[in-house]
């Protein structure tokens, strides 16, 4: 075998592998498959059915610019998705006036301790966006426990299971320090406290400068949290919201192990670069298959498609090894 030509290696090495691959059946959901009238569908939680089902929990806007959450099922998690015919679960601001505006970007958790699906919303109030969870074993009828984090917060999840025998959530509250991701901690999934500052934003030219939040929930392995997040960049022509990852110790969620510089997966094809908000793609869910290690990424395309992106966690491991460094929770000044 003859070794590359010098100049074709360095060319390929100028390259970042990719990470994320996306289906070439993209956009996998758009507004073209709904059985009623809306204007976009975008953001879905994901998680598996018992019996292997795909769903998808899709943020749906409607013609009034208000969104609502609706299911879609499908065997292979790609195609041929079973669409509820009605919204799944509408604002219902006469009993929480918190939805007065919409409710959006649902992340799902499965709570084997509960045996029940817990999904964490944006409820968008007459204050600004806030958090509410509901409860549901079956994505038709749903416990609703109201706001849990009070505006502006958003972009949350909830963890798998108790750490240290509480429940554990992120979230992204905006205060005077910016929009960095924060952990709470709850007794009972309703009193949340022991507030602290879990990954910052960086500052100045970064990709991830001023405002991140969490994407989808994140993913427990051997190895720590693997937690995806998106970052906002302001250019004079709008904002590009890019994706990047960090690892947090398992049994200490607050600790960031490896944190990467650059991001994992931006806005390159057309979907992604053209819709009602230019330049975004925003996942909230994730399913993960059989061998415990490829995992489907379901993600917000320019804020008006579902789009499918695979990954491997070993590959992402890796990656961070070699690109992640040390979080050393570096404060504004330092950065
Ligand atoms: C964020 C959220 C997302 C949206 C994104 C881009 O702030 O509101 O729902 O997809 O902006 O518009």
């Amino acid at each position: 075998m003859t070794a590359p030509e010098p100049s074709l290696m360095s060319v390929e090495s100028a390259h970042y592998p990719p990470l994320l691959v996306r289906h070439p059946g993209n956009p996998i959901l758009t507004r073209n498959d709904w059985p009623y009238s809306i204007n976009s569908v975008f953001n879905a939680g994901a998680t598996l059915l018992p019996d292997g089902t795909t769903l998808l929990l899709c943020r749906v806007e409607d013609r009034r610019g208000l969104s609502h959450l609706c299911a879609a099922r499908s065997k292979n998690g790609v195609d041929g998705w079973e669409i509820d015919r009605e919204p799944t679960l509408m604002p219902n601001p006469k009993q929480y006036p918190e939805e007065i505006w919409g409710i959006e970007d649902p992340r799902i958790t499965f709570v084997p301790e509960l045996q029940q699906y817990v999904v964490t919303y944006t409820s968008y109030s007459r204050g600004g966006p806030g958090v509410s969870l509901a409860l549901t074993k079956d994505f038709r009828n749903f416990e609703r426990y109201g706001v849990i984090m009070p505006p502006d917060d958003k972009d949350t999840a909830l963890f798998p299971r108790r750490i240290n025998g509480f429940w554990a959530l992120i979230h992204r509250p905006m205060t005077n320090l910016g929009a960095h991701m924060w952990i709470s901690y709850s007794p009972d999934l309703r009193h949340w406290g022991r507030h602290r500052l879990m990954l910052e934003a960086r500052r100045g030219a970064w990709w991830d400068a001023n405002k991140i939040g969490l994407s989808p929930p994140p993913i427990e392995t051997s190895r720590g949290w693997l937690v995806f997040y998106h970052g906002v960049r302001h250019t004079p022509s709008g904002c590009i919201y890019r994706l990047g990852l960090a690892l947090f110790d398992l049994e200490n969620p607050e600790k960031c192990l490896l944190r990467g510089d650059s991001w994992i997966f931006g806005p390159e094809a057309d979907y992604e670069l053209h819709g009602d908000v230019d330049d975004v793609v925003f996942p909230c869910g994730y399913t993960m298959d059989a061998d415990g290690d490829t995992i489907n990424i379901y993600y917000g395309a320019a804020d008006c498609s579902i789009a499918l992106a695979r990954s491997s966690v070993r590959a992402l491991l890796a990656w961070l090894d070699a690109n992640g460094t040390c979080e050393r929770r570096q404060r504004a000044e330092d950065v």
